[in-house]
């Protein structure tokens, strides 16, 4: 089972942190508030039909029904709550210490009548001595990156909660697509959360979309967080307006604060369409500027 924690127990920060390390992954239980969360929900649900219209399938493998939907990068959207969430955040710097900064900033969105998609791992060990045959000490180093997912609604067995694969983290032998024959090495676990819940995951955890049989999409924010000594590949872009929700000082956001009000339609032009869908690279224009 993915172990769940209230931040506000006593010693939760150091069993969450623990929680990662081992299984690689935690469920941190009632961090966010409610309202926020539906606010995100309805901003993204006009976007999210338009990008069903066009089936323009992302996330693992592309399978039908998920997509990678860029969450509004503008206030009031990119929230405290979300981006400085002080139980989320203590736990995270205890994972990996001060200054782990931000390299993602997205969604997945499973809507109604998806398939399941096969079970991955998101990223591999940085470095390996595992591929060589005869490697005597196989290793796996402690977690360096994390993604944290932050399900808009209650989500379950219905509705396509994520699908996790305990302890899989450690695994040294790493393949992205793992082979069927592999799977029943890890007790799998589907990562049910009540609104408000925040699921923080190592990105070696094996995991897969699955399907929505439910009549409502599953929406679900993505950030990805890495160790600071990792290299910062590129910026996340957000509009000004975002820029004071980003208020944990051991946290580096990453971002360039590009957007601002007036160049909306400039900007528009630039990029031809309101919204781009092309996973880790989308951006979102404020279509309400
Ligand atoms: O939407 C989910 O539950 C997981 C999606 C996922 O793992 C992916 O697209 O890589």
């Amino acid at each position: 089972m993915c172990k769940k924690f209230r931040v506000t127990q006593h010693d939760a920060l150091r069993d969450a942190s623990t929680a990662i390390q081992e299984d690689g992954v935690v469920i941190l239980e009632q961090v966010v508030g409610g309202g926020t969360l539906d606010a995100v929900r309805s901003r993204m649900e006009a976007d999210t039909r338009n990008l069903l219209a066009l089936r323009k399938w992302g996330g693992a493998g592309n399978r039908r029904g998920h997509i990678q939907q860029c969450p509004p990068k503008f206030a009031p959207f990119v929230s405290e709550d979300i981006v400085s969430n002080e139980g989320v955040m203590e736990v995270l710097r205890r994972t990996l210490g001060d200054g782990f900064f931000l390299s993602l900033y997205s969604a997945n969105v499973n809507t109604p009548g998806s398939e399941t998609q096969r079970v991955h791992a998101d990223a591999g060990n940085l470095w390996f001595n595992s591929g060589v045959t005869d490697a005597k000490w196989p290793v796996c180093h402690p977690a360096t990156t994390l993604v944290i997912n932050i399900p808009l609604v209650d989500t379950d067995e219905t509705n396509g909660s994520t699908e996790i694969y305990i302890g899989s983290n450690r695994d040294t032998e790493f393949e992205m697509w793992v082979p069927d024959e592999r799977l029943d090495k890890y007790q799998r676990s589907r990562a049910n959360c009540r609104k408000g819940d925040v699921i923080i995951r190592d990105i070696r955890t094996w995991h897969r979309g699955m399907a929505n049989r439910s009549a409502e999409s599953r929406h679900m924010l993505a950030m990805i967080v890495n160790v600071w000594w990792l290299n910062r590949a590129q910026k996340n872009e957000f509009h000004v307006s975002a820029k004071p929700a980003f208020k944990i000082p051991y946290f580096d956001p990453n971002a360039v604060y590009t957007l601002r009000r007036g160049e909306a339609d400039e900007i528009k032009r630039y990029f031809q369409v309101p919204y781009l869908f092309e996973g880790v690279y989308a951006h979102q224009l404020p279509s309400q500027l």
